[in-house]
């Protein structure tokens, strides 16, 4: 009796009560806007104008960002490859990856493994931020699986041995391409110890644009540790034009294409007109949310210190909107040597480590440490909590 008349009730208003479009399926667009707008683009709102209210929607937000900076920046960013094997022996990760028809291998040094279950860094061309003890140094020879010595070395390396040199991909992609397989390794493997949910990478400079972008587009990357990336990785685009107009020495998109190759030759279209882009960076540190993300600055001009502060700042909004606003800090510190970790910023590195690689706990609040920087005034949205 009792379920004869509930369930009627249940239907009815099931079927009253219309579905989010976007809590089921994300739409992933196949063009994206390109209307000029100097400001940093809403990362609440959908291309096509819709807000984001969940944390499903931002999912399916992150899914139209990833597609637009792989269309607009970075190049397509391939799965895992149809033929897959890997080994571990003494210190050394290999694997080998095939795709129609071609193969290449690779291998990685891991240092500090002893133990069981340890956590690691993949370390892009060595680190240069200290490593404790307790946490593995996984090295990763990025120039080797992507070139990286101007013009004359886009399509090298060996991503581009597989995939072909007209590949889109830009070196950072490349190079992401590569963490994700290095994590696949380590996945096929036994006898290293390490805990592959507890991966972080770092890079300094050039390369820690590329840990930047690693960490946004290796969704098994734990802890993001981007040093000292500037242009093309925790500045924003048009934060940094903005500071160029102001007549400060910066990197910008329009010198970065033609210095190196670590964006895909379709960036080039985007190099002059970065407030045409559909996305920015900060949506870069959104792409990691809500996983851990350290983002260690230097106020050298070059590394654009204002546009690499409120850049994070507005990224830090992204952190908050999802109730994680403490997965995400950034420490600038001037008067140092780049790429030299200097003592100051040790703390907030240490935090970030303990929480996300060590599991030893400890706070990891409110870490947003660099000069002056209004992020009101590069934004015309305001952050939502999102249910
Ligand atoms: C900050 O990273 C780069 C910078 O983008 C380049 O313009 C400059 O040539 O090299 C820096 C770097 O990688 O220094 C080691």
């Amino acid at each position: 009796m009792k379920y004869s008349i509930v369930l009627p009730l249940l239907a009815t208003t099931v079927l009253a009560v219309p579905l989010e479009p976007r809590q089921d399926t994300c739409k992933v667009p196949t063009t994206f806007p390109t209307t000029a707008n100097s400001k940093l683009p809403n990362p609440f709102k959908f291309f096509d104008g819709t807000d984001v209210k969940t944390k499903a929607d931002y999912d399916c937000k992150n899914k139209e960002v990833l597609a637009a900076l792989q269309a607009q920046e970075l190049g397509t960013f391939p799965p895992k490859p149809s033929t897959f094997s890997a080994t571990y022996s003494g210190g050394t990760l290999s694997f080998t990856a095939g795709e129609g028809g071609k193969s290449i291998s690779f291998s990685v040094t891991i240092k500090g493994n002893t133990g069981t279950s340890v956590p690691a860094i993949i370390a892009y061309g060595g680190a240069s931020i200290p490593i404790p003890s307790g946490v593995a140094t996984i090295t990763f020879n990025n120039d080797q699986m992507g070139q990286q010595s101007g013009q004359s070395s886009r399509g090298k390396g060996k991503f581009y041995d597989l995939y072909g040199s007209g590949h889109s991909a830009g070196a950072l992609t490349a190079w992401a391409w590569g963490v994700d397989r290095v994590i696949d390794a380590l996945e096929a493997t036994t006898g290293h110890n390490i805990d592959t949910k507890r991966v972080g990478v770092t890079g300094c400079s050039r390369n820690g644009k590329g840990a930047f972008v690693a960490a946004a587009l290796v969704n098994r990357i734990a802890l993001g540790i981007p040093q000292e990336s500037g242009s093309g990785g925790a500045a924003c685009w048009r934060i940094s034009d903005s500071e160029k107009a102001k007549g400060k020495n910066i990197q910008t998109s329009s010198q970065i294409v033609g210095e190196n190759v670590w964006f895909s030759p379709a960036f080039n279209a985007f190099s002059t007109k970065a407030s045409t882009l559909s996305t920015d960076h900060h949506q870069l540190a959104g792409l990691v949310a809500p996983r851990g993300l350290i983002v260690i600055e230097n106020e050298i001009d070059w590394l654009g210190p204002v546009s690499t502060t409120a850049c994070m700042k507005a990224g830090r909004l992204i952190y908050k909107a999802l109730g994680v606003p403490d997965n995400m800090g950034f420490t600038g510190s001037g008067n140092h040597n780049h790429c030299s970790f200097p003592s100051n910023q040790q703390s907030d590195l240490t935090a970030y480590i303990n929480r996300f690689l060590l599991n030893t706990g400890g706070s990891t609040a409110n870490i947003e440490k660099g000069p002056t920087a209004d992020v009101a005034s590069y934004i015309d949205w305001t952050a939502p909590t999102l249910s």
